[in-house]
């Protein structure tokens, strides 16, 4: 067995370039344990060229590409096809191909998938890698035979995550310790503490690729292997990226307090009580993010299969409410069987959640049919047809103001282009409590009236101008003063 060497790719968009690639790091800290190397190259989209050029600058034997179900899609088929045409062997791994392990090995490009975790899989790939005949050995690994045809192995079993605690040398981990929770604290680090949820929800990736199994890092050995790197790189806050970072609670407070820092987590409503919010201050959480998904109780049920109740949500962000922990909630609108009445049922459920609690913030998306998902095959009886090809996956970009969904029978385009701006600025209305807005913009979104939107020009403008979010400078910093009192002493009258 040689020492091998792999390119990681994985590429961002410009508004969330300070994620570091975690995917790559657990992987590229396998191979460095297993006597493999791998060269981690995190790139933004519009960046092909430099991709290009450090993969052939490391002249790897295989190059591995990170993708998820959406946009981005059309460009890793435009690299693969790139590579594959200079001689070099493909693999896919993440989310994507885990799904659509068949599909995505159509692509002439693509010589191997990766089905779900990607540390052993890879290794045992590298491994074996000038042997075809051992392919079909690997469990995990998707690949073509001598007839071109695609052969999906059996699953591999779950690894044990504290065999590869992450080596956060493999990366330049100054670039990605960035300002967080509106610039308190300076040097962020983001991570993962633990894979899969052992929910039931309807639309999640979790079915399917985690097979609603949750494991962990164990506490001692996670806060062993982060001490250092917090104090070396003079961390002041931590956001945890888990899907539900509190499916454990003595676990997950037991990390925060033996951290000792501020944290953004996920969880899920019905955890909150008052001894949970307690134990939230006396850890220092900054923000908690829920699934609040939809203000329809049979969408949350019939629909989702969320397992909690509108109720439960009005309950959490009550008990939360004074607790000065920011709080936001992902909504998911358009699901299979939507009414617009169910819309318009979710968009006044968020005017009035923020009227109880004024520390919140949104997360809405159009649902995005995961393949192997229940919703997925609800769409597809609703009149959904997949794509065939990898690159037409390109176009499920579910933030999009112009997205598509041929699963809904109601006219859908004017909420796709304008909810999401409008309760992202309901919301910072009501955060920083500016009346004319707040009661403006809550009438549309009542209404669903979304037209001449005059205060939603001038409110982005001032938002845009950081105004309201950040603290960029001093001369902004000084004018958002100005105006906040000109607005208190107009309450005051
Ligand atoms: C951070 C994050 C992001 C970051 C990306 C950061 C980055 N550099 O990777 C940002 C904010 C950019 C992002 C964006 C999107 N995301 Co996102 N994101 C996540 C999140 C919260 C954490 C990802 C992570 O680092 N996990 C930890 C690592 C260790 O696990 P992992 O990624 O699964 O990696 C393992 C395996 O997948 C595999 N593997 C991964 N890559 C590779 C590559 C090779 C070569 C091999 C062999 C194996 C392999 O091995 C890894 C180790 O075991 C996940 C949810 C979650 N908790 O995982 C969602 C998640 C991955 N995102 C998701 C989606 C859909 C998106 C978007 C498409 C959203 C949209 N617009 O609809 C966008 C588009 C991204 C794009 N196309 O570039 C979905 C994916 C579902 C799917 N079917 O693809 C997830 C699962 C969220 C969800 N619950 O729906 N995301
Ligand atoms: S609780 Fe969240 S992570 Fe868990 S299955 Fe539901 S949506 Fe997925």
């Amino acid at each position: 067995m040689s020492n091998k060497k792999v390119a990681l790719i994985s590429l961002y968009s410009d508004d969330v370039k300070g994620i570091p690639p975690l995917a790559l790091l657990y992987l590229a800290t396998a191979l460095k344990k297993n006597g493999h190397q791998a060269k981690i190259i995190h790139k933004n989209a519009s960046e092909s060229g430099a991709v290009i050029k450090e993969v052939k600058d490391c002249q790897p034997d295989l190059v591995g590409m990170s993708v998820f179900t959406g946009y981005h899609n059309k460009k890793y088929v435009e690299l693969s096809r790139f590579f594959k045409n200079k001689g070099y062997k493909i693999i896919w791994g993440n989310a994507h191909p885990s799904l659509l392990p068949e599909q995505v090995l159509q692509e002439p490009s693509v010589d191997f998938v990766a089905i779900g975790e990607g540390e052993e899989t890879l290794v045992d790939l590298l491994n074996k890698i000038d042997d075809e005949e051992k392919y079909s050995t690997i469990p995990g690994l998707g690949f073509k035979n001598k007839e071109g045809q695609a052969v999906i192995n059996a699953r591999r079993d779950f690894i044990g995550l504290d065999d590869y605690l992450i080596d956060w040398s493999l990366i330049d981990l100054e670039k990605y310790l960035l300002p967080y929770f509106s610039n308190k604290y300076k040097r962020t680090l983001i991570l993962t503490t633990s894979r899969g949820c052992p929910y039931n929800c309807q639309f999640c990736y979790n079915l399917v690729f985690n097979k609603r199994k949750w494991r962990c890092h164990s506490v001692e050995k996670l806060v062993a292997s982060l001490k250092p790197v917090i104090e070396e790189f003079k961390v002041d806050a931590i956001r945890f990226l888990d899907d539900n970072f509190f499916i454990d609670k003595d676990r997950a407070f037991k990390i925060v307090r033996e951290l000792n820092l501020p944290y953004y987590a996920s969880a899920r409503v019905e955890y909150v009580d008052e001894e949970f919010v307690k134990n939230l201050k006396a850890t220092n959480c900054q923000e908690i993010a829920f699934g609040f998904e939809s203000g329809s109780d049979r969408i949350l049920k019939e629909v989702i299969q969320k397992g909690m109740t509108t109720q439960n949500i009005v309950k959490a962000i009550t008990l939360l409410k004074d607790s000065k922990i920011m709080t936001s909630g992902a909504i998911i609108f358009g699901v299979p069987s939507e009414t617009k009445e169910e819309y318009h049922q979710t968009m006044k459920f968020i005017a009035n959640l923020l009227e109880i609690n004024n520390n919140l913030a949104f997360t809405c998306g159009w649902f995005l049919p995961f393949a192997g998902t229940g919703l997925y095959e609800k769409a597809k009886r609703c009149g959904f047809r997949p794509p065939v090809k990898t690159e037409d996956w390109d176009k499920f970009n579910r933030w999009s103001s112009s997205y598509t969904m041929e699963w809904l029978d109601w006219d859908y385009q004017k909420a796709v282009k304008y909810s999401r701006r409008f309760i992202h600025l309901l919301a910072l209305a009501y955060k920083r409590n500016i009346p004319i807005f707040k009661t403006t913009l809550k009438k549309r979104v009542e209404n669903l009236n979304f037209s001449f939107p005059l205060d939603i020009y001038i409110l982005s403008r001032l938002r845009n101008i950081y105004l309201f979010s950040g603290d960029k400078n001093f001369v902004y910093r000084l004018i958002r003063r100005i105006i906040m009192n000109i607005i208190k002493i107009k309450q005051r009258v």
